[in-house]
């Protein structure tokens, strides 16, 4: 038999109320003991007001919310105590709960528990996590679309089409007499699975773009030293992050900042600028300035209008990034290039950049309400699939026999299952809600 678990719901800090969550068999019998009330005779949900008791000594009056499995987030026996808000209080009532034999849940274990008892498939319980983590409402309303089950119905097709393709198989393996039955010969697994794959690659990309939705990007502010790459970080932020002067070699250590560019969430990094230098702590500075290069996902690489044409070394730092190079101090220079990309971080003026940020991260007003497998490990077994389907293809190509085909859809088929967790074994479900906190 599962434990009964428990722990607080709400954040532990002092506010009106504090929610503490059991859930398993015996969560109505552990409240009982040291409630003013029976909620073991219970038959369905109910709202009961009640005093707990820690042996004679009063603890608080509280509801008791009780929901009686299977009707219940975890699917088991379930009871959120609502108590006064107070960290003291909230801590006794789960040190009471412990004594009376529940045990402390440990992160991620409700959903685990919800997922286990297949009240909710994984990418459901996954977007349990998602949406309590979003910083904007776009990446909310994704989660949310995840948490009612659409994103799982985008699978549900693709496994479909699997399985018939893969029970055709057996039975020209299995039964090679019978004429009648459609004949799964190689050009159909070609053409099936190119069809499969075709499907599989537009979820990879539309994935790609949720995800960016959901965690944002990272933006190195790069160029040589007073260009104005502080200025251009302080006017996006609308806030005085950074150190401007003109004196350059200013900015040392990587300044960060957050914002929300129509939905889009882009984590700038403002970084030292880059030249040869005697210094010990700017050559520090530029060091880091060429890290934050190699791990952001899009570089804005700034330049002086005035000196337009001077080269520096970036160039070849960042040739293999997608790059938004822009002219800043546009408002003191009066002929402009229309080929080129003005700003002006004094003036405010950042339409420009702001216009190349959207377009070069390509995000379509689309992906902010559609349903997509958006995190790395959705990601990653769609294109685990995607890659067997391929093997599937060439076996089918080379007519190795039908029996060896069979086995590489079957591992695709299975990989397709994995995102819903149709067949993830306990450990690694474990695994994957241990990324939640306690209490979800
Ligand atoms: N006219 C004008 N001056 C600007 C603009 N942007 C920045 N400046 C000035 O250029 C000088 C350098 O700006 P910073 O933002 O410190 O430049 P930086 O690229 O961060 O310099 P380092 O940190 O030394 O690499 C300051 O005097 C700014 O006021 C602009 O758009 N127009
Ligand atoms: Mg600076």
């Amino acid at each position: 038999m599962l434990d009964t678990i428990v722990s607080l719901a709400t954040p532990p800090m002092m506010g009106a109320l504090a929610v503490i969550r059991l859930s398993g068999p015996e969560a109505f019998k552990i409240v009982t003991k040291s409630f003013t009330k029976d909620l073991t005779i219970l038959k369905e949900k109910a709202i009961v007001y009640g005093k707990l008791f820690d042996d004679e000594e009063l603890v608080d009056e509280v509801v008791a919310f009780c929901f009686v499995a299977p009707h219940s987030f975890t699917g088991e026996d379930v009871v959120e105590i609502s108590c006064h808000g107070s960290m003291l209080i909230a801590n006794e009532i789960i040190t009471l709960m412990v004594k009376n034999g529940a045990r402390l849940a440990v992160p991620g274990e409700f959903s685990n528990r919800a997922y286990l008892n297949a009240k909710v498939d994984l990418v459901q319980a996954e977007a349990i996590n998602d949406m309590i983590n979003a910083t904007t409402q776009e990446a909310k309303k994704l989660s949310l679309l995840s948490l009612v089950g659409e994103t799982s119905k985008i699978v549900y097709p693709i496994r479909e089409r699997l399985a018939d393709i893969l029970s055709l198989i057996e039975v020209n393996i299995d039964y090679p007499e019978y004429q009648d039955i459609e004949q799964a010969n190689y050009a159909l697994v070609i053409s099936e699975v190119n069809e499969i794959n075709k499907e599989i690659g537009r979820l990879i990309k539309e994935g790609r773009q949720g995800q960016i939705i959901k965690e944002g990007i990272k933006v190195a502010i790069v160029g040589a030293p007073n260009v104005g790459k502080s200025s251009l970080l302080n006017a996006l932020l609308k806030e005085d992050k950074a150190i401007v002067t003109d004196i350059a070699g200013t900015t040392r250590d990587v300044v960060e900042g957050e914002i929300n560019l129509e939905g889009l969430k882009l984590l700038l990094l403002d970084t030292a600028g880059i030249r040869e230098s005697s210094d010990v702590i700017e050559n520090i500075g530029i060091q880091k300035s060429k890290a934050s290069i190699n791990s952001a996902d899009l570089v804005i690489y700034v330049k002086d209008a005035e000196n337009a044409n001077v080269e520096d070394e970036f160039a070849a730092l960042v040739k293999d990034k997608r790059v938004i190079t822009v002219y800043n101090k546009a408002d003191k220079v009066k002929k402009k290039d229309p080929e080129k990309l003005y700003i002006s971080a004094l003036e405010n003026d950042l339409s420009a950049l702001e216009k190349a940020i959207a377009k070069t991260v390509g995000v379509d007003k689309e992906s902010y309400l559609r349903p997509s497998l958006n995190n790395a490990r959705q990601l990653a077994l769609l294109r685990k699939t995607y890659e067997q389907l391929e093997i599937a293809k060439h076996e089918a190509e080379i007519e190795i026999s039908l029996d060896l085909i069979s086995v590489s859809l079957q591992q695709a088929f299975f990989t397709i299952k994995e995102i819903l967790g149709e067949n993830v074994d306990n450990d690694l479900s474990k695994e994957i809600f241990s990324r939640f906190c306690v209490g979800k």
